[in-house]
């Protein structure tokens, strides 16, 4: 059996992926799920598997020195490195958490997991490491890093300290860089998951500048399936592109959000750009195609309308979180953050 340390999981992205690994392994895996519980980890995300024998939940920063506890007690096959900062607009208005948790957390998580033998450290990383695209051309794995906002400069700075720690002591890691994920359960800062509350609540949608900028869309359960095949077949030391085939402008996709949502009120409100604004990703993923034999399987179109469901049918997740409600239960369970 399986032991995994997976930080950050009770995030969008790390709760589909502890479910989704719980789901395929049954009790032939155990997960320890490290998170800090900041404004945008929430234990709902993982209702559906709290009960689960071999699921454990650890409330702790990535940052702490006490994080040593666990390994010491533990043994892990593999650390899966979720745990980050991870909006962009936040990191314009304030960049030093983003440092702590992206840059001092990835670090210190090295440390203990090359202390205590770790097997596979797989680093959860970004397509915007790689910056911004013209019309034209798409990113591979030796596209020099040049990000541009203080959310990808401190994820390229996690980066290279993995990368680091396979070049000096040969310790096994695989980096994963992803473009932009969209399904259930994400904090409704992000684009589509804004778009469609507000599109609910009829509220304006705001598009920064003229909506043009372009970004590749990945259901996020093609995103934990290309993490397993990483962490079951990746080569130590290489850098795998995942990405969905999915290009759209950020109009094209409030659009698309409009007419599945139906009856509302919002208009489209055109708003001021966000500064340093990338204008393209696109992912050249040919790579974790051709050696380890995996590829997307949900269009754009099937995983919008999933994800407007979802959002339909589980409402009180989304208003609480809007409402506030949320922070306060939490602050009350865990003290103020
Ligand atoms: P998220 O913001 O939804 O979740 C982040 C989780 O990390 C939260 O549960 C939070 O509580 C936890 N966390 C934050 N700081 C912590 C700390 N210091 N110690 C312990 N836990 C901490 O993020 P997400 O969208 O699920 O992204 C997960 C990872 O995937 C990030 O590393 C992100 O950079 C990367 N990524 C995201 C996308 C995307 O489109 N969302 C695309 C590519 C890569
Ligand atoms: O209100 C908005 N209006 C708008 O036009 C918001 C929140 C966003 N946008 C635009 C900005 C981007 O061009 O939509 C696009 C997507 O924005 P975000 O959802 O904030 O995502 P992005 O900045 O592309 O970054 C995301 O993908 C890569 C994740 O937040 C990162 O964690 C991930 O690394």
């Amino acid at each position: 059996m399986k032991t995994y340390l997976v930080t950050g999981g009770a995030g969008f992205i790390g709760s589909h992926f502890i479910r989704h690994m719980l789901g395929v392994f049954g009790e032939d895996i155990s997960i320890y799920n490290v998170d800090a519980l900041t404004y945008a980890g929430n234990l709902a995300n993982l209702e559906a598997v709290k009960n689960h024998p071999h699921y454990h939940f650890v409330k702790q920063n990535i940052n702490s020195p006490e994080l040593e506890d666990l390994f010491k007690s533990h043994t892990f096959d593999a650390v899966v490195h979720f745990a980050a900062e991870s909006h962009v607009d936040r990191s314009i208005i304030d960049s030093l958490p983003f440092i702590d948790t992206n840059v001092r957390g990835t670090q210190r998580l090295l440390d203990f997991a090359r202390k205590y033998n770790v097997k596979r450290f797989c680093h959860i990383s970004t397509d915007e490491v790689y910056g911004s695209l013209g019309d034209t051309g798409s990113f591979t794995e030796n596209t020099p890093l040049a990000p541009n906002s203080p959310y990808s400069a401190s994820k390229a700075g996690a980066d290279l300290l993995v990368r680091a720690a396979f070049e000096t002591y040969q310790f096994p890691v695989n980096i994963v860089r992803c473009s932009n994920n969209y399904g259930p359960n994400q904090f409704p800062e992000k684009l589509i998951p804004l778009m469609i509350t507000n599109a609910f609540e009829g509220k304006p949608l705001p598009v920064y500048g003229k909506g043009r900028n372009i970004r590749d869309w990945i259901y996020v359960t093609d995103f934990c399936s290309a993490i397993q095949t990483v962490l079951e077949k990746g080569i130590p030391g290489e850098i795998y592109n995942v990405g969905g085939d999915s290009e759209k402008t950020n109009i094209d996709v409030v659009k698309m959000i409009l007419e599945k949502v139906g009856d509302t009120n919002s208009e489209i409100q055109y708003v001021k750009d966000r500064l340093g604004h990338d204008f393209r990703y696109a992912i050249d993923y040919r790579k974790i195609h051709q050696e380890l034999g995996w590829s997307p399987q949900v269009s754009f179109e099937e995983g919008l309308e999933r994800t407007v469901t979802w959002y339909k049918s589980n409402a009180k997740w989304w208003q609480d979180i809007k409402s506030g409600v949320y922070m306060a239960y939490y602050e009350k369970q865990y003290g103020t953050r």
